[in-house]
């Protein structure tokens, strides 16, 4: 995996790259932890983390030299700086979008290389998935979709937004997601506006709409999937909103393939809301990729140049919110082909109701 990487660098006349963020970590390196940096050069690559995850790391990375950093002189910024000069390391890249201004300091002040700003190489990478990345991605998806099943059979009136949500995060882990999971949204009410809202006390009531976005993990694969509900039977209104959100993510799905624009999928979201009155209250964030981050490149919107790529996986999730009434939103997760997608969500799509 790591040659790719070398053969960019060599291409832009950098000898190192200082891996920071730990999604890329873990996708270099098969690391499943916390607290841990990349030095991929030339000559070999180096692992560094302090002593609670060396022996873990001596396990899960074969390839890398693993380096206590605490116990070089100088902490983190004296084993950064000790390898530059091992390698004989000139041009040191390194990711600019997720190291801390205190991290680059430390290493800037004492380190003879010149450092290169580099920004989503690395995710470039992992946007387009493998095989076996596909296969961990369906699997959390299919357990999104059990996990679904269980929950619908739990939501009733009285029941607080909070209890629902602990009880969604059970079911996901019962059905395999990994013991470490992303928060899921569960919310009710007039409270479905907040797009990202927070589970509260809130009961929830007969006529309420019940907003979910979850997903599990799956060997740190995830999955993203939203799904709306009424308690009960839904108002002219509700069936209205949902109508046009469910279809607008339909259009989405149908537009989808290799070689399609994050703007060309923004305006296929709007096509059927252009001329309603709820076109105010849609939000522009429709779709995000999803792997190892549950928001990760490419990202659609009306200023998306993100062109999508065969074997991408992305999630379509255009929505309708309308402050002190409610928000509705289907999301599903797709895999891009060269002329369209598989959908890898397959819960029901329609209006439940509960
Ligand atoms: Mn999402």
């Amino acid at each position: 995996m790591t040659d790719k990487i070398i053969g960019m660098l060599e291409e832009n006349g950098i000898d190192g790259l200082l891996i920071y963020d730990i999604f890329n970590v873990r996708y270099l390196s098969g690391y499943t932890s916390d607290d841990a940096y990349l030095l991929i050069t030339k000559n070999k690559n180096y692992f560094l983390t302090d002593p609670r995850y060396t022996e873990q790391a001596e396990d899960e990375c074969p390839g890398f030299e693993v380096l206590n950093w605490r116990g070089v002189e100088g902490g983190f910024a004296g084993a950064v700086s000790k390898i530059v000069k091992d390698e004989s390391i000139d041009r040191l890249g390194i990711e600019s979008h997720s190291i801390t201004l205190s991290y680059y300091n430390k290493i800037a002040k004492d380190i003879k290389a010149e450092l290169i700003p580099l920004e989503g190489i690395v995710e470039e990478i992992r946007s387009i998935k493998k095989p076996e990345e596909v296969e961990y991605s369906r699997k959390a998806c299919e357990i999104g979709d059990r996990a679904f099943n269980r929950i619908i059979k739990e939501i009733k009136v009285g029941k607080t937004e909070k209890e629902l949500s602990a009880l969604l995060a059970y079911f996901l882990k019962i059905e395999g997601s990994d013991a470490r999971n992303y928060e899921n949204i569960l919310i009710s009410g007039p409270r479905t506006s907040l797009l990202h809202g927070i589970p509260s006390e809130r009961k929830v009531k007969e006529g309420d709409i019940v907003l979910m976005d979850f997903g599990a993990g799956y060997k740190g694969y995830l999955s993203d999937m939203s799904r709306t509900l009424v308690l009960g039977k839904p108002s002219e209104k509700q069936k209205e909103v949902f109508e046009i959100a469910q279809q607008s993510e339909q259009d989405m799905i149908d537009a989808v393939k290799a070689g399609a624009t994050g703007q060309e999928l923004y305006e296929a979201s709007l096509k059927v809301m252009k001329n309603t009155e709820y076109f105010d209250y849609h939000y522009s964030g429709v779709g995000h990729g999803v792997g190892l981050a549950v928001h990760e490149t490419p990202f659609l919107g009306p200023n998306s140049k993100n062109v999508l790529k065969t074997n991408n996986i992305i999630t379509l999730e255009p929505g309708i919110y309308i402050p002190g009434w409610g928000g509705m939103r289907v999301e599903d997760q797709v895999l891009v082909t060269e002329d369209g997608c598989e959908v890898l969500t397959n819960s029901p799509r329609h209006l439940l109701e509960l």
